[in-house]
């Protein structure tokens, strides 16, 4: 069976990261079976690229969460995205790049450089850590993490300015949106697996932010969650 190396459920989600939310919540849309291993640091430490998901499949050792759905979709087929033509998966693959390399910083962001954000995610994600650990590693995985948004490009933002971007990412999916079941219409595809990861963890997740008040007046954002919550997740 697939075994789905992630991070360990947090905030009530299936995962705090989006990524690994995506994949398994592809992993459902799919109906391919999956275990889900304990998360612990050595199984961060043995991830192929130095961050979850991966996946181990009998011999095989996949790591990044669309690589993994490549790999999927040539192993086991494709019933998810199947049905879609090319300008559908242009305009999937458009999406998906906007929610991941650039909407994920916003999120970054927000949860780990925003002070408000911070005093939620320090305890939700190095609560197992025990002294003199608990005390060394939340600094320097921040530190890690805002010369990672530096280096992006995100980090160099003002706060309002960076709230103004993800705002105005958010804007754009909820008209996409609009009154849409899905994505791209009435039948799902994996770029649900992608909205549905990122925006859950901004809409349900109880960090604070103007970011999130602005996903919360659209309400189609939120009636989406919950479509998708029930159909894979009930
Ligand atoms: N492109 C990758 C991105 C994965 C990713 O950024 N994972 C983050 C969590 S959201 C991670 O593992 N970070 C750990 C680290 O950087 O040490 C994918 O699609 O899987």
């Amino acid at each position: 069976m697939i075994q789905l190396y992630q991070f360990a459920p947090t905030f009530g989600l299936p995962n705090a990261s989006p990524f690994c939310m995506k994949l398994e919540t592809y992993l459902r849309m799919a109906g391919l079976p999956y275990a889900l291993p304990p998360f612990t640091m050595k199984g961060l430490q043995a991830a192929p690229k130095g961050k979850m998901p991966f996946i181990v499949d009998g011999k095989r050792t996949v790591a990044d969460s669309s690589l993994i759905i490549d790999y999927l979709k040539e192993t086991y087929g494709d019933p998810v995205d199947s049905w879609m033509n090319a300008e559908q998966r242009a305009t999937a693959l458009a999406w998906q790049r906007l929610l991941e390399e650039h909407f994920y910083w916003v999120g970054v962001y927000t949860r780990w450089i925003a002070p408000q954000g911070w005093t939620l995610t320090r305890p939700a994600f190095f609560s197992a850590l025990s002294a003199p650990l608990s005390w060394i590693i939340p600094p320097l995985a921040r530190r890690g993490m805002a010369k990672a948004l530096h280096g992006q490009g995100m980090g160099r933002h003002s706060r309002d300015e960076v709230m103004a971007l993800g705002c105005q990412d958010i804007t754009a999916l909820a008209n996409f949106l609009g009154d849409k079941a899905f994505m791209l219409g009435e039948q799902p595809c994996s770029l649900d697996a992608v909205a549905y990861a990122f925006l859950a963890n901004l809409l349900w997740v109880p960090v604070e932010s103007a970011l999130k008040q602005h996903a919360q007046k659209y309400p189609q954002l939120e009636r989406y969650c919950q479509r998708m919550k029930s159909r894979y997740y009930a």
